[in-house]
């Protein structure tokens, strides 16, 4: 068996979804405190939509019985940070992002993990001898919304390797592999160097990857880089970036791109790659 095959053959549902279930638990802490009144509005809401959709498409009992065995299997996969952030988490992005006049915000998805390696102002992501892959030179400047520079602006950037996978994921990954965090110098600006991302695909073995195939939907997300971009005094930025022409650019299955997040690499002059610049704006804390 090849090394990829291999990979590709451990990089389990149930095991990327017990990763994500226990980074998210440490990320939430103790749960918060939520206004009884809100929790009715809500949840009440959510409910009686449920209610709608049974009674438009008019579900039967067997119908009833799958969604109650997909949902408890959804659990045992440990899939329901994905489940959320693939289906769901798009539009709390729209909702909680838009007053915000900077940059575009999109998902976070289930595969950040806070404390990568500290880079400086320009630097290379940690990455295997024999990472696969385009090399891409990622620069840009971090700014106010007036225009001002932000220096020490703090960027933090994580990708799936050439096989779509994450570090701490998937098995056999060094621990920071494609993670890291970068610092903008006195002009506010910010050189990465990595490599060109593959698209993603959904773990085809769990339950998600069921509903997916039973729903003959494609189960891919366009290649792409995560980012969180911070200074002190201004609003953090979660986002996206993608290549365009990409793979799945227009059919994201977790509804995630946006045209100002779209990267248009070249190629650089020297032969090593491509190169590209984006820009980020934050707004006021
Ligand atoms: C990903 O890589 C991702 O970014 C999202 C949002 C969901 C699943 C996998
Ligand atoms: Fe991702």
């Amino acid at each position: 068996m090849t090394q990829s095959l291999e990979r590709e053959v451990t990089a389990t549902a149930a095991n990327s979804g017990a990763n994500a279930t226990s980074v998210f638990k440490n990320k939430q802490g103790e749960s918060v405190a939520v206004d009884p009144a809100r929790v009715d509005e809500v949840a009440t809401a959510a409910i009686k939509a449920l209610h709608e959709v049974i009674r438009e498409k008019q579900v039967t009992y067997a119908e009833y019985d799958a969604l109650k065995s997909w949902l408890i299997s959804v659990g045992e996969d440990g899939e329901w940070p994905l489940f959320l952030d693939v289906w769901i988490e798009h539009v709390v992005e729209e909702v909680a992002n838009a007053d915000r006049e900077g940059s575009k915000g999109t998902i976070e998805g289930p595969y950040y993990v806070p404390g990568s390696p500290q880079l400086g102002s320009e630097g290379t992501l940690p990455m295997r001898e024999d990472e696969p892959g385009t090399p891409l030179d990622f620069s840009g400047q971090v700014r106010a919304v007036d225009g001002t520079p932000l220096a020490n602006a703090t960027v933090d950037l994580w990708h799936a390797d050439d096989l779509g996978l994450y570090s701490q994921f998937a098995p056999g990954i060094p621990e920071w592999n494609l993670r890291g965090t970068f610092t903008t110098d006195a002009d506010g600006r910010f050189m990465i160097h990595t490599l060109q991302p593959a698209p993603y695909q959904i773990p085809t073995d769990g339950s998600c990857g069921k509903l997916i195939a039973a729903a003959g939907w494609h189960a891919w997300r366009p290649a792409h880089l995560h980012l969180k971009v911070s200074a002190p005094g201004h609003l953090l930025i979660t986002t996206q970036l993608y290549f365009d022409g990409g793979e799945y650019i227009d059919t994201d299955i977790a509804d995630a791109v946006k045209p100002e997040l779209i990267l248009r690499p070249t190629a650089k002059a020297d032969g090593m790659g491509n190169e590209v610049g984006y820009d980020f704006v934050l707004d006021p804390a």
